[in-house]
């Protein structure tokens, strides 16, 4: 039987995850038709009040990110007795099996607990890409009442910031010895984060990690305080001996008081909001004129004639714009 938007709905408010789960299948399709029920689902799920924390976790590929979600998970339901859902990013492979398997078995206690809820999110190139559907996911699964939500990215280029973007808290993980320029340390993402954890800090590389931790806090210092007035934390852990995970979670809790507090969390959340009204706005301009056959015709001319040198970019650009909008 075919599903209306109704019985959606119903099913996600009743934290149906079978549901939950072809809805987010829904909102991934580029289908008209589906994109359409995925519309009306997500209006109503953007209603739902929720008093949620977003977590997202950059590092390298290796760093340990989803061994390090399988432990704070672990804890968050065992130990504080939430809802969590944790999301996926990987943008170097197309939603492969070997990834998503990879991300299973690291998370093979997460994976059999009830209140949680994992989804590797697809990575498409077409228009709105990574962040719309993960975005879109993340407030499904919020209305599906998860309380806590973990976004896993690899710490490559635009998917790092599009999560930035999406995220209460920013959270680098980081390993000793890996090279500053790898991690992302010495470029923006020292302007990014809320905290940066040293992951595998055990057996012989327990003095390693601490001496990465001195290094990055004495970089830190160099960089005043956002507006949250939050000053990043940089601390060790070890995903796989279960230390510190404690530590971590302590500071994200922390720093939502803190935030909530002076606004900030609230404040930063709407910036969000009106950012992703504006990208989706762009987007849809964008793709309503790229739709156009007569539009698209007169962009592959004038590619052509910029690449035999015949006009400048700039004057082309012009060119077809004034058209367009005279049209
Ligand atoms: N020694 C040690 N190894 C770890 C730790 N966390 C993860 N690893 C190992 O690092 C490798 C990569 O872990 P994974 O979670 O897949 O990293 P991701 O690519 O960042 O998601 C795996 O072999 C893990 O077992 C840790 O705390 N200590
Ligand atoms: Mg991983």
């Amino acid at each position: 039987m075919k599903l209306t938007s109704r019985d959606y709905i119903k099913g996600i408010l009743g934290r149906d995850i079978g549901i939950l789960s072809k809805a987010i299948t829904l909102i991934e399709s580029e289908k008209e038709e589906h994109q359409a029920i995925a519309r009306e689902i997500l209006t109503e799920c953007v209603k739902v009040k929720s008093n949620t924390i977003r977590v997202g976790i950059t590092g390298v590929p290796g760093a340990g990110k989803s061994t390090f979600i399988e432990a704070l998970g672990s804890y968050l339901v065992k130990e504080k007795g939430y809802t969590i859902a944790v999301l996926a990013i990987d943008p170097s492979s197309k939603r492969t099996k070997g990834s998503i398997l990879g991300d299973k078995t690291r998370m093979s206690n997460l994976s059999t607990m009830k209140d949680v809820y994992i989804r590797p999110t697809a990575s498409s190139g077409v228009l709105g890409g990574v962040a719309k559907t993960t975005r879109e996911t993340l407030i499904l699964c919020e209305a599906a009442g998860f309380e806590i939500i973990l976004i896993e990215t690899v710490g490559v280029g635009q998917s790092e910031i599009e999560v930035k973007e999406m995220v209460d808290f920013f959270l680098l993980l980081a390993i000793a010895g890996a090279g500053d320029e790898l991690q992302g340390i010495k470029r923006g993402i020292m302007e990014m984060v809320d905290a940066i954890v040293v992951n595998k800090a055990d057996g012989l590389n327990i003095e390693n990690s601490e001496k990465t931790v001195r290094e990055i806090e004495n970089a830190l210092h160099l960089f005043p305080l956002g507006n949250s007035t939050w000053k990043p934390q940089v601390i060790t852990c070890s995903s796989i001996e279960n230390k510190g995970i404690e530590t971590v979670w302590e500071i994200i809790e922390n720093y939502a008081t803190l935030a909530r507090s002076n606004g900030y969390f609230q404040e930063n959340r709407k910036k969000q909001d009106i950012q992703v009204f504006q990208n989706f706005l762009s987007k849809k301009i964008l793709q309503f004129f790229l739709e156009n056959k007569n539009t698209r015709l007169l962009i592959n001319q004038y590619e052509k004639r910029i690449a035999d040198n015949a006009e400048d970019p700039y004057t082309a650009a012009y060119k077809i714009f004034n058209q367009i909008v005279k049209e």
